[in-house]
């Protein structure tokens, strides 16, 4: 896949991507500044939660000792995200804008802003301040502190889900609890299905995911080359403003990735790299 445009400001742009995706192959890679984290925030249709959003989120980062950016990758909301990401853009360049068109999918969105930046750490996180801001620096320490990921997990000590109800926790559960034997020993994490996270790029190189769903962390923890996660606890907030994108296709396309995950974990079907 080649590079496409890339730029500070609101650049609507043909952002097909092939699928399955992978991240490598940038002739950005020859110039990755070596501490510099790049946070994916993937948006559909929440132009209301981006100007809080990404003040926290810069105050955040502020505070963290290493260069940043932040890559909004909108899938052509066309609700005002642009506008919205333009402004705050032209004040600090570190904000981003990507635009993609013709295009859908949480997982396509992040690995798309992974693919447009040179940075060494690679994140994301949601934009309806459902992930709290004020971690950011804790996953950040983590992956300073030598390991190869960090995840906002809900399920470690001091996590939480929130105000989720007694049948949501349970379908979560089974969700985790069905990606136990495909999850690699020694690196299991327990919460496999958060979308806040940090990843050491070189991990992905040369693999190629899934753009198609939400839970593109657990093809990471499986199939990239990870050696040590840390797990840095956190409670779900709820919504800020806007809507849930999750629905039935999401889980659909779970469904899917878990049985390839397994088909290739116990060998009868298309065999993944190392
Ligand atoms: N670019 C892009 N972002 C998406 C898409 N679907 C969901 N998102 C974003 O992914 C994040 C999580 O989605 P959300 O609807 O909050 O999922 P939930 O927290 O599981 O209910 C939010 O920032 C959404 O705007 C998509 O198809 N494309
Ligand atoms: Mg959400």
């Amino acid at each position: 896949m080649s590079p496409a445009v890339i730029s500070s400001s609101y650049t609507p742009e043909d952002g097909a991507v092939k699928r399955p995706v992978s991240i490598t192959g940038s002739q950005l890679s020859a110039h990755r500044q070596p501490e510099k984290l790049a946070l994916t925030i993937p948006t559909l249709r929440e132009a209301e939660n981006l100007p809080g959003l990404l003040s926290h989120v810069r105050s955040a980062l502020d505070s963290a000792a290493i260069p940043y950016e932040i890559l909004v990758v909108d899938d052509d909301s066309r609700d005002g995200t642009g506008d919205i990401v333009s402004a705050i853009a032209l004040e600090d360049p570190r904000v981003r804008l990507l635009v993609r068109k013709g295009e859908r999918g949480l997982s396509g969105a992040i690995l798309y802003g992974w693919h447009h930046t040179d940075a060494a750490i690679l994140g994301v996180m949601d934009a309806d301040l459902q992930h709290p801001p004020e971690v950011l620096p804790q996953l950040i320490d983590a992956i300073l502190a030598g390991n190869d990921m960090a995840i906002g997990s809900r399920y470690t000590a001091g996590g939480g889900l929130g105000d989720w109800n007694a049948a949501r926790k349970l379908f979560s559960a089974a969700a985790v609890w069905a990606t136990w034997p495909i999850q690699r020993p020694g690196i299991r994490a327990k919460d496999p299905m958060s979308g806040f996270f940090l990843v050491r790029r070189e991990c992905l190189d040369h693999i190629e995911f899934q753009s198609s769903g939400f839970k593109l962390l657990l093809e990471v923890l499986v199939r990239g080359r990870i050696h040590s996660v840390a797990e840095v606890p956190f409670d779900f907030g709820c919504r800020d403003c806007g809507q849930s994108k999750a629905n039935v296709k999401v889980a659909w396309d779970y469904a899917k990735l878990l049985a390839r995950l397994y088909a290739e974990r116990f060998g009868f079907g298309r065999h993944s790299e190392s």
